[in-house]
């Protein structure tokens, strides 16, 4: 397993649209793996491939508060239902670091996916997995929290990151 590197806004891969898995192999596995490894050690609650440069339909999440892990794999998600009430949630993301808004997005919905031994799952998702499962599948299609923003709240996100990087890379250099 390894941790990898997390691309941040403004990369331009982060807005590829990633494709579909032929099926979960021991390369999906692996690559699962090290996506868990860097979401536990960024950290975070989820982690989508295009967050690590690979462009593949493949998601990881863990929401357990406990010492015991908890992951769970998404391969090729498709959401079949969402439900018409909404849930407003603060969001975070370690694309966008130390950013945080609120994002209304259906508060259920129930999807369908090949889970880590390339079984097809469907599972109903309701309050933070909901929210992460929608987060983590807008990244599949090149799309950010930010873009779910009023203009100036998206504005003012990315010219704070901007700033970030700037007074970041001063401090390595
Ligand atoms: O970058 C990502 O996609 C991961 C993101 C997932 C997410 C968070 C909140 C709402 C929707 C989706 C994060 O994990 S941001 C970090 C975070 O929320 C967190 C970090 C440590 C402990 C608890 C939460
Ligand atoms: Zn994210």
């Amino acid at each position: 397993m390894a941790i990898r590197k997390i691309l941040t806004e403004p990369d331009p891969f982060l807005r590829q649209i990633s494709h579909e898995v032929e099926k979960v192999d021991d390369r999906i596995r692996s690559l699962m793996n090290d996506m868990l490894e860097t979401m536990y050690a960024a950290p975070g609650i989820g982690l989508a491939a295009i967050q690590i440069g690979i462009p593949k339909r493949v998601i990881v999440i863990d929401l357990s508060k406990e010492e015991k892990k908890t992951p769970m794999y998404f391969v090729n998600p498709k959401v079949i239902v969402k439900s018409k009430n909404n849930a407003t949630y603060e969001e975070g993301c370690l694309s966008v670091p130390g950013q945080f808004a609120e994002v209304d997005r259906p508060d259920q919905c129930n999807v369908s996916y090949l889970d880590y031994n390339n079984q097809k799952k469907e599972l109903r998702a309701e309050g933070l997995l909901a929210t992460c499962i929608q987060h983590e599948m807008d990244h599949l299609e090149g799309i950010l929290f930010i873009d779910h923003l009023s203009k100036l709240k998206k504005n003012y996100i990315v010219k704070k990151l901007s700033k970030q990087k700037k007074v970041l890379e001063r401090i390595v250099v």
